[in-house]
C-alpha cells in the first residue's frame, strides 16, 4: 500500500467492501479513482484500480447480451442538461407523465406493471433540454437488477404519486423498498446504522390525477400530514393540469444555472445556454469558453437578475441563472 493516501482512501475503501451490486462497485471505484493522488509511489495502485474497474464494466456488459429476461443490464444514455427518473409504485401515471411533458409515446393502461422497460424522453424547458426516464414501478414483487443502478444514476428523482389512492403510504412504502436497495432520500429514510454505499437523490413530488373528485382534497390532507421537506407539485398527466409548474421546478431541483456569453460591444449569443452547476463561478465559465482564458481573465461584465447592467465582477462572482456575461483579458 502506498504511502500518503488521502484519509478519504480508507473510507471509499470500506464503501467498497459493503457494495453488492455491479453498479454500485462501478461507482465507488470511479471515486476511489478521483481521490487516489497521481505520483508515481501510487501508480501501480491507479493501475490495479483501472483494470478492476474495466473489468466490472465488462461484466455490466456481459450480463446486457445475455437478454434473458430479468437478466440483462440495462443503461439509458444521457442526454440534455440532466437526467431525471420517474420513481413511483404501479399506475400512479408515471408513464402518462412522460407522454405528457416529452415526445416518448410510452406505453400507458389502467393496469399495474404496465411499464417493463426504462424508456428516455426530452422534456423541454425554456432554452434547455431535460431528460426524464420512465421506468417500471418500484413494488415488492419484482425490481430488475437494473433498476436501482438508473435510479443511483439520476440527478433527480421524481416521485409519482396518486391523488386516487393514499399518497402518503405510497411514499413509504417507496421509501421502505428502495432503502433496500441503499437508496433513498434526503431526510429520515436512511437504515441505522447508515450502510456505506448508501445514495441520497434529490426528490420532487408530482401527486397526479389532480383532476379526479376528490383530488384536490387528498392533496391538502397529504400537504398536512407529510414531514418532509420536498417541493410537491399536484398535477393532472390527463388534463394537463400545472405541467409548466413542474417543468420548472424540475429544472430548479437540478440545481444548475444557465449563463450566456456576450463579445464587447457585441449582441449576447442567447441562442446557446452554458450549463453549470450553481455555486459555479465565473473562472469556471471562463475556462469552458477558452483554457488560456483561465489566466488571461482580468474581470467581465455582467448583466443579470442580481447584478446593476454591465456590472463589473471578479473571478470568484458565482454565476446566476441567465447572467449574460462579458469576458475582458
Ligand atoms: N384521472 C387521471 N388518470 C390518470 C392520470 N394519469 C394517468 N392516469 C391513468 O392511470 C392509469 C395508469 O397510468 P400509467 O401512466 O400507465 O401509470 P404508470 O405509473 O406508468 O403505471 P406502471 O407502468 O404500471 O407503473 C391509466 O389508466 C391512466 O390513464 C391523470 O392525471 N388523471
Ligand atoms: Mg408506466
Amino acid at each position: 500500500m502506498p504511502a500518503n493516501l488521502p484519509p478519504q482512501y480508507h473510507t471509499v475503501e470500506k464503501k467498497l467492501r459493503e457494495a453488492k451490486t455491479p453498479g454500485e462497485k462501478i461507482a465507488v471505484i470511479e471515486e476511489l479513482l478521483t481521490i487516489i493522488p497521481k505520483h508515481k509511489g501510487t501508480e501501480r495502485l491507479r493501475g490495479d484500480t483501472k483494470r478492476r474497474l474495466a473489468k466490472l464494466r465488462d461484466e455490466q456488459q456481459q450480463g446486457k447480451g445475455k437478454g434473458k429476461a430479468g437478466g440483462g443490464f440495462v443503461r439509458v444514455e444521457r442526454e440534455g442538461a440532466g437526467q431525471v427518473a420517474l420513481v413511483g409504485p404501479a399506475n400512479t401515471g408515471k408513464s402518462s407523465l412522460l407522454k405528457a411533458l416529452t415526445k416518448a409515446e410510452p406505453e400507458i393502461a389502467p393496469y399495474p406493471f404496465t411499464t417493463r422497460l426504462p424508456l428516455p424522453g426530452m422534456m423541454a424547458f425554456e432554452d434547455i433540454r431535460i431528460q426524464l426516464i420512465d421506468l417500471p414501478p418500484v413494488s415488492t414483487e419484482y425490481i430488475e437488477p437494473w433498476f436501482p443502478e438508473i435510479l443511483r444514476n439520476a440527478d433527480l428523482w421524481l416521485l409519482v404519486l396518486d391523488l386516487g389512492q393514499d399518497p402518503l403510504a405510497q411514499m413509504e412504502e417507496v421509501r421502505r423498498i428502495l432503502a433496500g436497495f441503499h437508496l433513498g432520500w434526503p431526510g429520515r429514510s436512511a437504515p441505522d446504522p447508515r450502510p456505506a454505499v448508501w445514495k441520497e437523490q434529490p426528490v420532487i413530488i408530482a401527486a397526479n390525477k389532480l383532476d379526479l373528485p376528490e383530488g384536490l382534497d387528498t392533496l391538502e390532507l397529504f400537504q398536512e400530514l407529510r414531514t418532509d421537506p420536498f417541493p410537491v407539485f399536484g398535477v393532472s398527466a390527463l388534463e394537463r393540469m400545472n405541467l409548466d409548474d413542474l417543468r420548472k421546478v424540475l429544472f430548479e431541483g437540478l440545481g444548475l444555472v444557465r449563463v450566456y456569453t456576450k463579445v464587447p460591444g457585441k449582441e449576447a449569443d442567447l441562442k446557446t445556454p452554458f450549463l453549470f452547476k450553481s455555486g459555479s463561478t465565473l473562472l469556471d465559465l471562463a475556462g469552458a469558453v477558452h483554457r488560456d482564458f483561465l489566466q488571461k481573465l482580468t474581470f467581465a461584465r455582467i448583466w443579470g437578475r442580481n447584478t446593476y447592467p454591465g456590472q463589473k465582477v471578479s473571478r470568484d462572482y458565482a454565476l446566476a441563472d441567465k447572467d449574460v456575461i462579458e469576458l475582458h483579458d
